[in-house]
């Protein structure tokens, strides 16, 4: 018998809320829960720094039909990393195929079926499963929150999903974990050149810290991640930006990084589906969880989203898997 995880709602406990499935995923069903209003509340710093802390342990957090317009949507990304102790430099991401309008600026991306930042999918592959990645691991500062807010939806489909990389790393046997705990990976975004080339476009330089400069979009990270917030053990490879793993040949580099990807895409427990409504807001930690649309419309689907940047990854050989801090067993492990 395993107790029940403790509550990371803090000042958020007031506000109705729901576990969406054991590992991952918390929501607010109630659109009287504001993020605007959020912002504004007099112990804003107090609720802001307690929804960090929830969304870094439980992945990804949505609030329903939300009036956040995107300066605050900018703010809040910002003030979220700024309260958990991201380095000073880390400011929000300019995407590099980012297009800087005057509406939008170039720290907004985008998200649509019809233009802007259209994720390029690997033609070769029709698995909806090529697309799970976190975001901007190509960056040698990533990424630590998104924030999207989805405001125009087909009738039905485009859902996304969410895994979490702590239960995908407490998943693996003890001797794996040890394996891969010393490994790194190179992280590659060099595709988006030919996506700017199309498009006429030059990639934006800096990219919201000074270590995210030049035009060679890829950098190395350390397999298994700490997250600084949660001090837990996460999975750090991803199947869209991830190619190699620097220490192993290449052949053995495949073989794992196939395995991590499959492990991911496949273990639908440690995943969350959701059904958007329109300007539904999902804000997620991409330090430690992976995500995927999905691509099963006809009709137009547009969203802002704003990526703030966090510290440079690290692994902390100290640190503690989730379960191992929660005291949570994993199923088919003493
Ligand atoms: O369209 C979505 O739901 C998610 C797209 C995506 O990968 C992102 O916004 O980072
Ligand atoms: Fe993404």
């Amino acid at each position: 018998m395993t107790s029940p995880p403790p509550s990371f709602l803090g000042s958020l406990k007031a506000f109705e809320n729901y576990d969406a499935t054991p590992h991952i995923g918390t929501i607010f069903p109630n659109k009287t829960v504001q993020l605007s209003a959020l912002l504004k509340a007099p112990n804003a710093d107090e609720l802001l720094k307690d929804l960090a802390v929830l969304v870094s342990h439980r992945g990804v957090v949505f609030f329903t039909e939300q009036d956040l317009e995107i300066e605050d949507q900018k703010l809040l990304a910002t003030r979220l990393g700024e309260l958990t102790g991201k380095p000073e430099t880390s400011k929000l991401h300019r995407h590099p195929i980012s297009e800087e309008t005057a509406e939008l600026g170039g720290e907004v991306s985008v998200i649509s079926s019809v233009a802007g930042i259209a994720y390029p999918v690997d033609q070769r592959s029709t698995l909806a499963s090529r697309s799970w990645h976190a975001d901007i691991t190509f960056e040698p500062v990533p990424s630590d929150y998104a924030i999207l807010k989805i405001h125009t939806l087909p009738p039905i489909g485009g859902d996304t999903l969410w895994a979490s990389g702590y239960e995908a790393y407490d998943r693996l046997s003890p001797a794996y974990q040890k394996f891969l705990e010393g490994l790194t990976a190179v992280h590659d975004g060099n595709f988006f050149h030919e996506f700017a080339r199309k498009k006429g476009i030059s990639i934006l330089d800096p990219r919201g810290s000074p270590e995210n400069t030049g035009t060679d979009l890829r950098a190395v990270h350390p397999v298994i991640r700490t997250n600084p917030v949660t001090g837990f053990k996460s999975v750090f490879v991803n199947r869209e930006f991830t190619k190699r793993i620097v220490e192993l040949s290449f052949d053995e580099s495949e073989h794992v990084l196939s395995y991590l990807t499959r492990h991911i895409s496949e273990n639908h427990d440690l995943q969350v589906r959701y059904r958007w409504h329109k300007n539904d807001i999902a804000i997620w930690d991409n330090r430690s969880n992976f995500h995927n649309v999905t691509r099963d419309y006809v009709d137009v689907r547009i969203g802002n989203r704003v990526v703030s940047l966090g510290e440079k990854p690290f692994f902390d050989p100290n640190s503690k898997s989730r379960r191992e801090a929660l005291g949570l067993t994993v199923p088919g492990q003493k």
